[in-house]
C-alpha cells in the first residue's frame, strides 16, 4: 500500500530540524522561507491524501507568504471547491509537519488509518507559487513529496493565489453542470474580461487606473490581464519589479497603505488630485483603492468601502430585475469593519459579523442566496448560491428594463472570483460598478465618512490569555477587562474599541474608532496601555 522506503529515503532528503515547531495557522504555514523544507514536502504528502480521501478530486497547494516581508514563505492546502482547506485537517497538517525524522512515517500510518484513507485511490494535485526567491527550492521539496506518494502533480507556475484557486475549481467541475471555466490561466482571463467587456459596453471610456503591485506577483499577472482588456480599461502598473531583491511589499502594497494609511511612497507626485489608484498585495488576493481629495489629504477606499459599494449596486440590480423577493443579498464583515460602514449597510441589508479570517467569512456569506464579503483589509469577494445562479439563469424577465438588470447579475456571476478574494477580479468589479454609476473616487467615498481609527500591536507575555467572544468585539479573558474597556470606550464620542489576540503574529492587537482623530488614537493608545 504505503511506498514506505520510497518516502523514507524521500524524506531523508528533507529533513525537519529539531528545534522547529509548525503551525497550520488562519494564513497556512508561515515562517522564514528557509526554514519550509520540510514542511513542503511533507504538505505534498498531505495533499496527496487529501486528494484520495477525497475520491481523487485535485487538491491546492499555493506557495505565499502574501503581505509579508521577502524572506518569509508559506503554503495553503486548498480544496476542491476551490475553498480553504476543511478546518479539521489544519490540525492534522500541524501533526504531520511536526512529527521528529524518525517518527514521521509512524505518524503518516496513524493518520491515514484514523482518517480512514483509501490509498488505492488516485491523488491529483496542482500548485503555484508567488514571486519569492525561496519559491523555486520549495517547489521542489513539494513535488518529492508528491513523487514519493506518487501523486499526480500540475505545476501551475508562478500566479496569484486567487488564480490558483481558480483552477482547483474549475479543474474539478470540468465537464460536469457547474463547470466553471477553463482551467488555464487562459481561461481565466478569458472569462473575467468577457464578462467586464459585456458589463461595460455602451458606458463612457474609463480613464487609467494606478495600479500598486506591491512588487510581486500581481505585476506580471496584472500585464497579461491587460492585453485581455485592451482599451476598455488601461492600466498604469507601478511597483511591478518583481527581479530587485528586497523590493517585494517594500513600502509599497496593499497591507503597506492600509496599516500606514498612507500612498506607496513611489506614488507620491505621480497621484493627482481626484485620480483613483489602488495597491495589491503580494500574492494578489487584497486591495485597497485611495485618492487624494481636493485638500490634498490622501483618503482610502478600503474593504469596507468596496463592500458597501458593491452590495449597494447588487442589491439595486436584484430590485430592477424583478428578483427582490427571491433574492436577498447580505453582508459579512469583521470587527473591523469602520463602524459607519456597519451603520450605512445595516440600514439597506441584512449584516453579520464574523471573526477575522477569510473561512469564517466565507462560510458565513454562502448563508445568503448572495453573500458579500469583506475584510476591511481588502480581502473580499461575492457568493452567488448554486439556487440563485440557476434562478438568474432561468427566470424570464418581463420588461426590457428587467432583462438588462438580469444580464448584468449573469455577467457579474462570470466577472467575479466566486472562490475566494481576488483584487484583480475585484479591481474589473469596482470599476464596473463606478462606470455605472458615473461615480469619481470622489463621490464612492462620500457614500459615508469613515470614523477615524487607530489599530496597534502590543507585545504581551503570553497572547493566548486573551480569549474573546461575539466574533471576537468582546473579551471573556483577562476577567474585569472587557469591562474596563466598555467604562473607556463610554467617555469617548462614538468610541469603540476591542482587543483581540492576533492568529499570525505574536502580538495582541487593539482597534478603536472615534468620531474624532486625537479620540480614536488617545483610546487605542489607552486601551494598549490596559492590555500590557
Ligand atoms: C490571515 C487571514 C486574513 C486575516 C489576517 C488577520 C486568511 C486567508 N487570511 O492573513 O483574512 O485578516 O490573517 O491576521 O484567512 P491577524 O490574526 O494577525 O490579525
Ligand atoms: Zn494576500
Amino acid at each position: 500500500h504505503l511506498p514506505k522506503e520510497q518516502i523514507e529515503a524521500y524524506s531523508e532528503l528533507h529533513p525537519k530540524a529539531r528545534h522547529l515547531l509548525f503551525s497550520y495557522g488562519t494564513a497556512g504555514f508561515r515562517t522564514l522561507g528557509v526554514v519550509l523544507d520540510s514542511v513542503l514536502f511533507r504538505v505534498g504528502i498531505l495533499a496527496a491524501l487529501r486528494s484520495k480521501k477525497l475520491d481523487g478530486k485535485t487538491i491546492g497547494v499555493m506557495i505565499t507568504a502574501s503581505h509579508n516581508p521577502e524572506d518569509d514563505n508559506g503554503v495553503k492546502l486548498v480544496d476542491p471547491r476551490g475553498e480553504m482547506l476543511e478546518v479539521a485537517w489544519e490540525q492534522h497538517a500541524s501533526t504531520l509537519a511536526n512529527a521528529p525524522n524518525e517518527e514521521f512515517l509512524d505518524a503518516l500510518e496513524n493518520f491515514i488509518r484514523t482518517t480512514r484513507i483509501d490509498l488505492s485511490k488516485p491523488a491529483r494535485v496542482v500548485y503555484a507559487r508567488d514571486t519569492r526567491p525561496t519559491g523555486e527550492s520549495l517547489v521542489k521539496a513539494l513535488e518529492d513529496g508528491l513523487k514519493a506518494i506518487g501523486a499526480e502533480g500540475r505545476d501551475a507556475g508562478i500566479t496569484t493565489t486567487p488564480i490558483l484557486h481558480y483552477l482547483v475549481k474549475a479543474i474539478n467541475t470540468k465537464g460536469t453542470k457547474e463547470e466553471y471555466g477553463e482551467d488555464s490561466e487562459d481561461g481565466y482571463f478569458q472569462k473575467m474580461s468577457e464578462a467586464f467587456r459585456k458589463l461595460v459596453s455602451g458606458r463612457p471610456r474609463i480613464q487609467p487606473l494606478i495600479i500598486d503591485c506591491a512588487n510581486g506577483v500581481g505585476a506580471p499577472i496584472a500585464k497579461k490581464l491587460s492585453q485581455y482588456l485592451g482599451e476598455t480599461l488601461p492600466f498604469a502598473l507601478y511597483n511591478a519589479d518583481t527581479a530587485t531583491p528586497g523590493a517585494l511589499n517594500n513600502n509599497c502594497g496593499a497591507d503597506y497603505v492600509k496599516t500606514t494609511q498612507r500612498p506607496p511612497p513611489s506614488l507620491i507626485g505621480v497621484l493627482q488630485q481626484g485620480q483613483r489608484a489602488c495597491s495589491l498585495d503580494g500574492d494578489a488576493d487584497r486591495l485597497m483603492y485611495y485618492f487624494i481629495d481636493e485638500r490634498g489629504y490622501f483618503t482610502l477606499l478600503d474593504g469596507d468601502k468596496i463592500a458597501t459599494l458593491v452590495a449597494a449596486f447588487i442589491v439595486d440590480l436584484v430590485k430592477l430585475a424583478g428578483l427582490a423577493e427571491s433574492i436577498k443579498v447580505g453582508v459579512v464583515q469583521t470587527a473591523y469593519a469602520n463602524g459607519s460602514s456597519t451603520k450605512y449597510l445595516s440600514e439597506r441589508l441584512p449584516v453579520r459579523c464574523v471573526p477575522t479570517g477569510v473561512k469564517h467569512l466565507h462560510h458565513a456569506a454562502e448563508q445568503f442566496n448572495v453573500g458579500v464579503y469583506f475584510e476591511a483589509n481588502g480581502h473580499g469577494t461575492v457568493l452567488f448560491s448554486p439556487s440563485t445562479l440557476e434562478k438568474l439563469e432561468t427566470h424570464e424577465p418581463s420588461t426590457p428594463a428587467q432583462s438588462t438588470a438580469l444580464k448584468h447579475l449573469n455577467n457579474l456571476t462570470q466577472l467575479i472570483n466566486q472562490t475566494v478574494g481576488d483584487a484583480l477580479s475585484d479591481v474589473l468589479l469596482v470599476e464596473v460598478v463606478l462606470a455605472h454609476k458615473a461615480y469619481s473616487a470622489i463621490e464612492w467615498n462620500s457614500l459615508y465618512s469613515d470614523l477615524p481609527n487607530r489599530l496597534v500591536k502590543v507585545h504581551v507575555p503570553n497572547r493566548n490569555a486573551f480569549k474573546t467572544e461575539d466574533a471576537e468585539r468582546r473579551l471573556v479573558t483577562p476577567y474585569g477587562l472587557q469591562a474596563k474597556i466598555d467604562d473607556l470606550c463610554k467617555r469617548y464620542d462614538g468610541g469603540r474599541s476591542f482587543v483581540r489576540p492576533s492568529g499570525t503574529e505574536d502580538v495582541v492587537r487593539v482597534y478603536a474608532e472615534a468620531v474624532l482623530r486625537s479620540q480614536a488614537d488617545e483610546l487605542a493608545y489607552r486601551v494598549a496601555g490596559m492590555v500590557y
